[in-house]
């Protein structure tokens, strides 16, 4: 449990650790690697200079932070568990303990819905938007039974189509040429993420214990995005907070995102990759992550307060 909070606006404890990531300023850099899985954080962590020392901390809301340096430099690997708003505990409460620019990259999985992805390549997408239940289009399921057309919205009211927010340019370049050296260039593949909100109805699978309207779901994401290759949860989070964060100085972003996906699932073909390439893919892109965030960001963006520790 955490100690007593102070500020309920942005709670934090006396000793500066934020409420849900339990993280105080030193104990976390200005570049991260961020996951979803925490034993995908732990593999990623033996990739670490081994002679640097190593922080790590477990919060009470299943944030994983592990701080060391790779190729000499300081960085954070941070897992979050699933979903858009873990994400934006994890940016907001960083952000708040990290100064000077932040350059945040997450490897993740993904399905995808695109014939030019299969299962064990590796998306790095250019942009992301947010597919979201309308939540209101399912409030009166019995009277939309008994007469269907009496005000009830049509499938494709159902959910919400964002705008696609845009990754890094220069990060998510840097990160295709990394990639591609460390697998082949067709196996990494652009294009425009989509993150639902749930893994189930928002992806478009079919679960007849509910009523999801969502039988087309998959076409409609592909009519609204004609370059969408994958669907996932957390991307759009980090891309939206990234373009919403206040920027340092005038042209100084605070926060540059980028994202790396490995494709585990082929929706069209119904395949699925096994667990043993997954883990052998992950360290991949876990080397590429980590090369372009050591080649981030120059020693006088930082603040050199902020790392003391490391
Ligand atoms: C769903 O199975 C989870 O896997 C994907 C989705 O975004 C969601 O979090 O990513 P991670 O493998 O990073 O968790």
């Amino acid at each position: 449990m955490p100690s007593d909070m102070k500020n309920a606006n942005f709670p934090m404890d006396a000793e500066g650790h934020t409420y849900h990531v339990g993280l105080k300023r030193g104990e976390v850099c200005n570049r991260i690697l961020t996951v979803g899985d925490p034993e995908r954080a732990r593999r990623l962590a033996s990739l670490l200079d081994q002679d640097a020392p190593m922080f790590e901390r477990e919060s009470h809301r299943g944030f994983l932070t592990i701080t060391g340096r790779f190729l000499g430099q300081p960085v954070s690997i941070i897992a979050i568990g699933m979903g858009m708003a873990m994400m934006d505990f994890m940016l907001r409460e960083v952000r708040a303990v990290v100064d000077g620019p932040l350059c945040v990259i997450r490897i993740g999985t993904c399905g995808s819905i695109a014939t030019a992805a299969n299962v064990g390549d590796i998306i790095v997408p250019d942009g992301s938007a947010a597919v979201t239940r309308r939540f209101d289009a399912f409030f009166d399921l019995a009277a939309a039974s008994s007469s269907p057309s009496a005000g009830e919205l049509s499938a494709d009211e159902c959910y919400t189509f964002s705008r696609v927010f845009p990754a890094d340019a220069e990060l998510t370049a840097a990160l295709r040429e990394q990639l591609g050296q460390q697998l082949s260039e067709e196996r990494v593949v652009p294009g425009v993420n989509v993150t639902a909100d749930t893994f189930y109805a928002a992806q478009g699978r079919v679960d007849p214990s509910f009523v999801d309207r969502n039988a087309k779901h998959v076409e409609q994401i592909h009519e609204q995005y004609p370059d969408a290759v994958s669907l996932e949860m957390e991307n759009f989070m980090l891309f939206h907070l990234a373009r919403c964060a206040t920027p340092l100085a005038p042209g100084v972003p605070s926060i540059r995102a980028a994202a790396a996906m490995i494709a585990v699932f082929q929706r069209q073909a119904n395949t699925s990759l096994p667990k043993a390439e997954l883990a052998r893919l992950e360290m991949q892109a876990g080397r590429a992550v980590l090369d372009v965030l050591a080649h981030t960001l120059q020693d006088e963006e930082l603040h050199p307060e902020s790392e003391s520790v490391w």
